[in-house]
């Protein structure tokens, strides 16, 4: 198995659920972490938390994934000793809203898209070139079983997270010939703040995407990513599906009355 041990491990969306659930993990594991996302505030708390309880180093960085220039500038303007970054996991996303299409609003559609797809595809692009040039280096991609199972309401945020499957196997099919590895991962239904982003801060609408049932915890995606990392040197995890017990499909799910 192999080890994260003083290795740069970057996370987007780093302020909140899987994100954050991963800085610990990778923390705990001996990462050197870079933290981004647009609330600092939050990512400086987390920061802190870190380098008390495991001693590790973290540099936060304030990062609004939809601007390109924002994010080639944050990657060409780090300090040499935090260059090499080794895994980037490219986490930042959310859902805006679950209206028919026909009903549904451009700006939700908007921030979507540019944040899970255009946001993506930005981060990756900047990062590759120092890993394709040092030949090596592990891209993991956060999808969702959205991406594989499109439900009624879900249609563009589904769309998008389809996009990251697509891209995350076209991505592997470019880097064939060098060290690189490339993954991604689908959860199904996971308890963080991404319902309430979803329905737009209607925290009894979100409770009730869990009513009933076992979610799956960010912790639970945290610690699987960690294992897709650490595989020997020749093993590429291509893609994984993650769900709760209590979850079979995008929209069949076993709720306690
Ligand atoms: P959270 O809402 O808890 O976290 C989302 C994170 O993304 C936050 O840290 C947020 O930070 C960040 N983010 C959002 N927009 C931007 C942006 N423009 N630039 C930078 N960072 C941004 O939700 P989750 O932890 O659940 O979501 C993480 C990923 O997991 C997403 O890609 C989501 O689609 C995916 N996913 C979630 C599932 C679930 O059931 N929860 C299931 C399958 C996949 P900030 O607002 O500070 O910028
Ligand atoms: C998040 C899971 O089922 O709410 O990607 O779309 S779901």
């Amino acid at each position: 198995m192999g080890s994260v041990q003083d290795q740069i491990v970057a996370i987007t969306g780093a302020s909140s659920g899987i994100g954050a659930s991963c800085a610990k993990y990778f923390a705990a594991a001996g990462a050197k972490l870079l933290l981004a996302a647009r609330r600092l505030s939050r990512l400086q708390e987390l920061a802190a938390e870190l380098r008390q309880e495991y001693d590790v180093e973290v540099k936060t960085i304030p990062l609004d994934v939809r601007d390109r220039t924002q994010v080639e500038n944050a990657i060409e303007s780090l300090p040499p000793e935090w260059r090499n970054i080794e895994i980037l996991i490219n986490n930042a996303g959310l859902s805006r809203g679950r209206d028919p299409l026909q009903d549904g609003h451009y700006q939700d559609w908007e921030e979507m898209i540019d944040t899970n797809v255009k946001g993506l595809l930005y981060v990756s692009r900047a990062v590759l070139t120092d890993m394709v040039a040092r030949n090596s280096g592990h891209i993991v991609n956060i999808g969702s079983i959205a991406g594989r199972q499109p439900y009624p309401g879900g249609n563009v945020y589904c769309g998008s997270k389809a996009a990251v499957k697509s891209i995350t196997e076209g991505l592997k099919q470019d880097l064939l010939g060098t060290a690189i590895k490339v993954t991604c991962i689908e959860p199904g239904l996971v308890e963080t703040e991404f319902s309430q982003v979803r329905f737009h801060g209607d925290t009894e609408r979100a409770k009730k995407t869990y009513e009933g049932l076992t979610p799956l915890t960010p912790d639970d995606i945290a610690d699987v990513i960690l294992f897709v990392v650490t595989r020997a040197a020749h093993v590429n995890i291509s893609d994984m599906l993650v769900l709760p017990v209590d979850q079979a499909t995008a929209t069949m799910t076993h709720r306690q009355q």
